[in-house]
């Protein structure tokens, strides 16, 4: 059985605790099925003669991100069991731009959907529009799109959740404090700070781009937890943020930065490829920095702990988090499928049922207002730490 820590504090609906309650057994999935393409752009399209036309895209920011690869995975393993077609289309280049380049490509090519996680906030409407008009809907995952023009974002998990348990974990590890269970880190935060009476810690970020708009909402949401009071005094307010593009030569200069200028505890690194370059160059300088963020298993295996025996504290990364992304695709997966063969139609309260999907019973999904738009919650932060690293590092 799969060791689930699931970071229930906050925002966590019944419903959504009863499904995850009903997820603890494991389909092992073959690990051999998708290493391949973990890392390495896959374009895949099952329609015949290469054309796209009533395909369903998932494009992600660029190519060669395993993040993307993975959400494709389910993304494509729900939609083929409907007996659709679905392709993964990425641009080379972490771009708004070249999006749009490829996005205008594809309405042009009449393909069924496109769901996409975005470069930026602005620079999409006029596609969007495009796309519209030509009834091809867009459904936004992982990074929001112009809540005009999508059908709903599919929300990973509450940004508010990630920023605080982001903060909360940089500050325990800065403290060298074990990962306290789930549930506890905001009352074990408090009375360790309670105790602490040394120099002011300070927090590094290491982000994808500085236009990203997934990271950039979990920067504020960072900020906001480091302006409570119980931080005041003990840890900067301040935010030391470098950007690495989601590009593993850039983010390891910016993780070299931060080891030459030796000025913060820990880095928080909210993107798997930064937290990856990071944790190698980390590593590699055997600098006393500490790490944590957003990371894959199979890629932080080389810079965590690998069993409950070990000293967490010899790894550059003690703990870190993430969300099970193969199934954040296959919700993806589902509310396109219900936009155009049934009645989802992304308002608030409108909702779909999303049909069984590897250890995840069938599941309903409700809209809800989200900024300006509205969301469909996926699902919840796991942790990753000592004692589940082995049971997750061939799945994710
Ligand atoms: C990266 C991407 C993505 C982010 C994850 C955690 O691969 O930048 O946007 O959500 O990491």
């Amino acid at each position: 059985m799969k060791n689930w820590k699931r970071l229930v504090a906050l925002g966590m609906t019944a419903m959504m605790l009863a499904s995850l309650v009903g997820c603890s057994t494991t389909t092992k999935t073959d690990p051999a099925a998708t290493d391949g393409d973990k890392g390495s752009a896959k374009t895949e399209a099952s329609g015949d003669g290469g054309s796209l036309e009533g395909t369903h895209v998932f494009m992600f920011k660029s190519t060669g991100n395993a993040f993307g690869d993975l959400m494709y995975e389910g993304f494509d393993e729900y939609l083929k069991a409907k007996g659709e077609k679905t392709a993964y289309k990425s641009p080379a280049e972490t771009t708004v731009a070249a999006q749009v380049q490829m996005l205008d490509e594809l309405i042009t090519q009449k393909v069924a959907s496109i769901t996409i996680s975005t470069n930026g906030d602005a620079g999409y409407d006029e596609v969007f529009k495009k796309a519209k008009e030509a009834g091809i809907p867009i459904v936004s995952i992982d990074s929001e799109a112009n809540p005009e023009y999508r059908v709903c974002h599919v929300n990973q998990a509450e940004v508010l959740d990630i920023g605080s348990y982001l903060v909360q974990a940089g500050v325990l590890i800065t403290l060298g404090v074990d990962y306290p269970g789930d549930g506890k880190m905001e009352e074990t935060l408090k009375s360790e700070l309670a105790k602490y009476s040394g120099d002011e810690i300070k927090l590094g970020v290491l982000s994808a781009s500085i236009d990203t708009p997934v990271q950039n909402s979990w920067i504020a949401a960072m900020e906001d937890e480091l302006s409570k009071d119980f931080y005041a005094g003990k840890v900067s307010p301040e935010l030391d943020k470098k950007y690495g593009n989601d590009d593993l030569t850039e983010s390891t200069t910016q993780a070299q930065a931060f080891i030459a200028e030796n000025s913060v505890d820990c880095i928080i690194s909210p993107t798997t490829v930064g937290i990856a370059a990071a944790g190698q160059a980390l590593k590699s300088a055997n600098s006393d920095i500490r790490l944590t963020g957003l990371g894959l298993p199979s890629e932080m295996q080389s810079f965590m702990p690998a069993s409950a025996d070990d000293d967490a504290f010899k790894s550059v990364c003690p703990y870190m988090m993430l969300w099970d992304v193969i199934h954040l695709g296959a919700v993806a997966g589902a509310a396109v499928d219900a936009t155009l063969n049934a009645d989802f139609d992304g308002s608030v309260g409108s909702s779909f049922k999303m049909d069984a999907f590897r250890d995840y019973g069938a599941e309903t999904y409700e809209a809800y207002q989200s900024g300006e738009g509205t969301a469909v919650l996926a699902g919840t932060p796991f942790i990753f730490d000592k004692n589940n690293m082995s049971e997750w590092v061939d799945l994710l």
